[in-house]
């Protein structure tokens, strides 16, 4: 790993020497006023914190290090006979800011192969679960007992200099990454084809040896993981499993605490949930219905439904997004390419077409339009993956890629604590009142 490492390192300090210059020339710069409304209405719009694996703008999407999803899938170095992008690239990108070469990306397939052996006692913990725990649940759970792998809380206790803490946190971070497929791998066979683990192929690269522990070898599969497991990774730095990330990494807790963190707030459905949410409302609006192609009329009025019973409309809306995200985009094109004619895929497409002017017909939600958990269930269910509970854990390795390439920007730029201000309304009554 020694000259990917170097590299990153020798990149960190570059940027670290200009962002001390930033800060002494411009460190008074105002970058936005903050509201009264914005500080009781989750923060939305106040930039606060620095990202630098990617941006997201609004109305284009997301942009890794300046490259768009197209550009992405169009310029990442790709596996033999594939046409997706290798995440193992994607990582590189966002990690040194600079387009892999083919031989950069397979140097990490492999560093990722050699370091993924995992430790016994982390299946016993997923084993002390019942099985009916819900995927999310054994996943922290095992990332929690994997923590005892940690080079960084060894270092730190053993009492490294500040100098130092980013080349742990990177060690961490890659082992960390090299494990992941084979602990969710090992949940999934464990939960839904009793107990039967699919060793590992070192071979392959990440995200087909993923493919191949879950028990899926279909090549088309294969491609979807290497596209999933690219575009699920990084949304910049505000949204809840990279914020919880980066927000428990800068009390120093290491990357297998730091990730836990993010991973628990993946698990909740406004966020990473999201995506079983919308293969479960799908699969009962079908059932409802008595037929897998409900026909647009009837979408509608289940969409109304759901809006007149309280509900979220699963899959739709964003925080940041105000257009269809790209992430949905690219998955419709793999769709197009590789299953157009499967029920469940053409009844996504078809809420696509319906939803955005009933939601926007309701005139309180910001974004109508449908983000990255509005397609991927349906992708998955095609090639067979129906476990829908499971989903969250496939955006969880994904999102390792992201998080953790931030983590080591993070340390390696020396970045403080994070500690926020927060008022009472108390408080907010008598400064109005004085304002
Ligand atoms: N269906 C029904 N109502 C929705 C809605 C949807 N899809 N999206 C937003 N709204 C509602 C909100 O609940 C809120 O209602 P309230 O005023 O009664 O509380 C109102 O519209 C304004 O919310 P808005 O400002 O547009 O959205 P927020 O930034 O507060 O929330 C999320 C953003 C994503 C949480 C919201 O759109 C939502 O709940 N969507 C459905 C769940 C989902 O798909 N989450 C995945 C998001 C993402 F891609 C990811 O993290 O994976």
């Amino acid at each position: 790993m020694g000259y990917v490492k170097d590299r990153f390192k020798e990149i960190a300090d570059i940027q670290s020497q200009e962002i001390k210059n930033l800060i002494a020339q411009h460190g008074e710069t105002k970058v936005g006023d903050v509201t009264l409304a914005q500080v009781y209405q989750g923060m939305r719009g106040i930039t606060g914190l620095v990202t630098e694996t990617s941006l997201l703008d609004s109305n284009e999407g997301i942009r890794f290090r300046g490259f768009s999803i197209p550009e992405l899938r169009d310029r990442l170095p790709k596996a033999e006979g594939g046409n997706e992008p290798l995440p193992e690239g994607l990582f590189y990108l966002m990690l040194t800011g600079q387009v892999p070469t083919q031989e950069d990306v397979e140097h990490i397939s492999a560093t990722w192969a050699r370091r993924s052996h995992v430790p016994n006692h982390v299946f016993d913990v997923i084993e002390s679960f019942p099985v009916s725990s819900h995927p999310m649940t054994q996943f922290c759970a095992a990332i929690l007992a994997l923590q005892t792998e940690s080079k960084f809380a060894k270092a730190y206790e053993e009492g490294i200099s500040k100098k130092q803490y980013w080349d742990f946190v990177y060690e961490d971070s890659m082992t960390l990454i090299a494990r992941l497929p084979r602990i969710a791998a090992y949940i999934y066979r464990r939960k839904y084809k009793n107990g039967e683990h699919i060793q590992p192929d070192g071979m392959l690269d990440w995200s087909a040896n993923f493919a191949h522990m879950l028990g899926f070898n279909d090549d088309g599969f294969k491609e979807l993981m290497r596209l999933y497991l690219t575009i699920h990774a990084d949304h910049e730095g505000g949204n809840v499993s990279a914020h919880a990330t980066h927000l428990v990494g800068s009390a120093l807790s290491d990357p297998y605490l730091s990730f836990t963190a993010g991973m628990t707030g993946l698990a909740g459905p406004l966020h990473g949930l999201a995506n079983q949410e919308v293969i479960r409302w799908i699969e009962e609006l079908q059932k409802e219905l008595g037929t897998d192609r409900p026909t647009k009329e009837q979408i509608a009025q289940y969409i109304k439904d759901t809006l007149a019973a309280g509900k979220v409309v699963p899959g739709y809306g964003h925080a940041v997004l105000r257009k269809t995200d790209p992430r949905f985009t690219a998955q419709m094109e793999f769709a197009k390419k590789h299953c157009p004619d499967d029920a469940t895929v053409q009844t996504v497409w078809n809420v696509y077409e319906v939803a955005p002017a009933i939601l926007e017909s309701t005139g309180k939600i910001k974004n109508p339009w449908p983000n990255v958990d509005a397609h991927s269930g349906s992708l998955l269910k095609h090639y067979g993956l129906v476990e829908e509970d499971f989903y969250t854990v496939l955006f969880g390795v994904s999102r390792a890629l992201g998080v953790l390439a931030s983590l080591c920007w993070d340390r390696a730029l020396g970045f403080p604590i994070e500690r926020p201000k927060s008022i009472t309304t108390e408080w907010a009554k008598q400064f109005v009142a004085k304002n």
